[in-house]
């Protein structure tokens, strides 16, 4: 019997890119624990990942590739070869192309692994190809639009400094759940003497963690920063040195856009009284260094942008970014610390292919002409649960004339519809390199044990496919170390070599963030720019979110789950069961006036669909505010539709993001 410890990273699309200790049996994973020396998780590891070793030996495991038997969703499939699979695929392909043009494919991939060469590792391979291009704008692309109209391209500044803080907001951000490590940097701000708030929709285990909670009506957050700025302004608690100095703008924002914005005016949009409005912003404003923690949740509104170039006012008010742990962080942007283009191979486009946003797959493949998609490959992304507006996804999904292959871990409710499947590894059988998006760490790793039984990696298939196509490229046929090794010689100022040196090895790093965003804002102007008139809407100012269109009394919150991530861990029976089932949180007096009763089975319906929950009638959402947490596989909920048959495909103010949260609804008793 032979047991090691290798080091190892957590592949998930969170904040934080774990180090793992793997403890290996006899080539099986045994073991999963977070590495006491790595930098920021200094051994606290999530309730997902302390199991990993129950995802990656799950005997729910996809071992052989598959051809479809049944009919599309009807999940019934024959085991084939991979020469066979390899083969069908490329055949199909080439038909297409000769008759369609190679625009009639389309990749389709998101987070499942964030490793930088296996989720990018599609990139060169559909260059080449020539298909239509996918606008990856799913999580929360409004975010940075909204930093970007008001700070341009200055970089983040330090999460770290939370240490210095004495006011600590966590601001639509779920951090007890999705950044633990944040959070336990914020505990930490708390027990040194800061205050703590968090700003949410409903009652989240990280409000119970905090000092106050202020809970605010969907998409309202503009408004509430905009009347926390029209306070502090009333009540001369602006920084005026700060202001002449540093910002552009204030002047027209105070004039022509505050006065409309009182506690009072702003109040019943928030839904937050005009008096706690106050005392928010005088408590905002006479904080010494006030941090703030921007989350995603408030990004995903058709309002999304704005609403986060209006909080991002707020530190330039009151001359927060002066004085160390005062600021705004919305997450770190390390892009330039690896050379990512000699992985994604733009330069093997002849032309450039038409773009289609992965929020509107729905419409893409039901509407679209000239050429239809006739094609879809999909690889570490479960769309059929994740993508919004299922129905019209699941319409695509079904069209006999649809060739689908789908690259994936398990047989989730979007390889149900596959043609053809092919079975992928988990991150502990492929080496790859990680850097995190909530801090500034990354590290390199190498597989811990082999291939459960035939799967390959991303990028084994994609190698495989261009030989299939019959492509000579010798970049093809590189190894995933040689890929990692291409990421790493080239020098960039954020490693040193000694740096890169410990990456080679496998250790955990910090990089150097490049410059000293606090000191220097990287605009046109040099100032942060309150006015911005290269944006449509000159100065932040009161947005509507897109559902109050749609007539429905019910804001409905799609909200995640300690224990699960978008729709994985879901094979995971302990954590599943943690999550009891797929529940509808509802206030008793939303549910009084319905005549509805905890546990009953309802509907939750809008134009879109209708999809049946479990009620659970719950102190912890405010009336008015509904909310299901998790994006459960179709097998395990009461009806055959998830949440997101109840989302749209309308996108963000900025950045084309998603509208995730931006649904009302109706509820009734089935
Ligand atoms: N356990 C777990 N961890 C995860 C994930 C998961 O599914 N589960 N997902 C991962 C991914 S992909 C991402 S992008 C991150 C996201 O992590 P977060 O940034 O925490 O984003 P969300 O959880 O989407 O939303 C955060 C909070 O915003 C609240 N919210 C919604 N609308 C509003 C609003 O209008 N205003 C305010 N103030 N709050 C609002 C929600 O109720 C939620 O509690 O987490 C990652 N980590
Ligand atoms: N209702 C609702 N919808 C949401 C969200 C929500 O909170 N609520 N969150 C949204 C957000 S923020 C995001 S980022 C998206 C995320 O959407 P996705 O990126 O699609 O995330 P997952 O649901 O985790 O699905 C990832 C899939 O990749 C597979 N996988 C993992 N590793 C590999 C690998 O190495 N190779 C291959 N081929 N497959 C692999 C996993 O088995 C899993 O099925 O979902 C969005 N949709
Ligand atoms: S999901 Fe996040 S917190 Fe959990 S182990 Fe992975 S990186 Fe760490
Ligand atoms: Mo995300």
């Amino acid at each position: 019997m032979t047991k090691t410890t290798v080091r190892s990273v957590c592949p998930y699309d969170c904040p934080d890119a774990c180090g793992l200790l793997v403890t290996v049996e006899n080539g099986r994973a045994t073991a999963v624990t977070g590495d006491p020396d790595h930098p920021v998780t200094r051994g606290l590891l999530c309730a997902k990942m302390n199991q990993y070793q129950q995802t990656v030996h799950s005997p729910r495991r996809l071992t052989t590739p598959l051809r479809r038997v049944g009919k599309k969703g009807a999940g019934a499939f024959e085991p084939i070869s991979w020469d066979e699979a390899i083969a069908s695929i490329c055949s199909r392909w080439q038909e297409i192309i000769a008759g369609h043009g190679a625009e009639a494919i389309l990749p389709y991939s998101y987070a499942g692994t964030m490793g930088l060469v296996q989720r990018n590792a599609g990139h060169a391979f559909f260059n080449k190809m020539g298909a239509s291009r996918l606008e990856r704008t799913i999580c929360s692309p409004a975010k940075d639009a909204g930093w970007k109209a008001l700070m341009g391209e200055t970089p983040a500044m330090d999460p770290a400094e939370i240490a210095q803080s004495d006011l600590v907001i966590l601001w639509g951000i779920n951090a007890a759940a999705t950044s633990i490590h944040a959070m336990r940097d914020a505990r930490t701000a708390r027990r040194h003497g800061a205050r703590l708030w968090a700003i949410d929709t409903y009652r989240t285990p990280t409000c119970d963690a905090v000092d106050e909670a202020f809970l605010i009506r969907p998409g309202s957050d503009g408004a509430l920063a905009l009347a926390l700025l029209h306070v502090i302004e009333r009540e001369g608690l602006l920084d005026r040195e700060f202001i002449s100095a540093n910002v552009l703008g204030f002047e027209e924002l105070a004039s022509r856009i505050l006065p409309d914005c009182s506690p009072a005016q702003m109040a019943d949009v928030c839904g937050l009284p005009a008096g706690v409005i106050e005392r928010m912003a005088r408590e905002y404003a006479r904080a010494e260094a006030p941090f703030i923690r921007l989350g995603s949740g408030l990004t995903r509104y058709g309002n999304g942008a704005m609403s986060v170039r209006t909080i991002s006012c707020l530190p330039a008010a009151v001359g927060a970014w002066w004085k160390t742990g005062g600021g705004i962080f919305i997450g770190a942007s390390t892009g330039g610390a690896f050379p990512l283009v000699s992985v994604t191979r733009e330069d093997f486009m002849a032309c450039v292919p038409r773009l289609i946003s992965m929020n509107q797959l729905g419409a893409a493949l039901t509407e679209l002409a000239a050429p239809p998609v006739l094609s879809l490959y999909v690889y570490h992304s479960n769309p059929a649960s994740i993508a919004p507006d299922q129905n019209s996804v699941i319409s695509g999904l079904e069209r006999e004339n649809l060739f689908t292959v789908v690259h994936e871990r398990f047989l989730t409710d979007t390889a149900r519809y596959a043609d053809i499947v092919l079975p992928a590894t988990s991150s502990l059988e492929h080496p790859d390199l990680y850097r995190s998006y909530g801090s500034y760490h990354a590290q390199r790793c190498s597989a811990a044990i082999r291939a459960v039984g035939e799967a390959k990696s991303n990028w084994e298939v994609f190698s495989l496919l261009a030989a299939g196509m019959g492509w000579g490229e010798p970049f093809f046929r590189l190894v995933t170390d040689e890929l990692i090794e291409l990421l790493l010689v080239e020098e960039t100022p954020w490693r040193s070599r000694a740096v890169t040196e410990q990456l080679r090895k496998g250790e955990p790093i910090m990089l150097a963030p490049l410059s000293a965003p606090k000191k220097q804002w990287l605009t046109p102007s040099g100032k942060i720019e309150i006015l911005n008139r290269h944006e449509t809407e000159p100065l932040p100012r009161l947005l509507p979110t897109h559902a109050v269109q749609d007539g429905y009394p019910l804001c409905l919150q799609p909200a995640v789950t300690p224990f699960a991530l978008n729709s994985s861990f879901y094979e995971q029976d302990d954590l599943r069961s943690k999550q009891n089932c797929m529940e509808l949180l509802m206030h008793r007096v939303d549910a009084e006036a319905r005549g509805l009763v905890d546990g009953q089975i309802v509907a939750a319906y809008n134009d879109r669909g209708s999809v049946r929950f479990t009620l659970l009638i719950s102190e912890r959402v405010p009336a008015g505010t509904i909310v299901t947490e998790g994006v459960w596989w179709r097998e395990f909920i009461p009806g055959d539709r998830g949440v997101n048959a109840l989302t749209s495909q309308r996108l963000t103010d900025g950045g084309r993001g998603s509208t995730l949260y931006d649904v009302t609804v109706e509820v009734r008793g089935m």
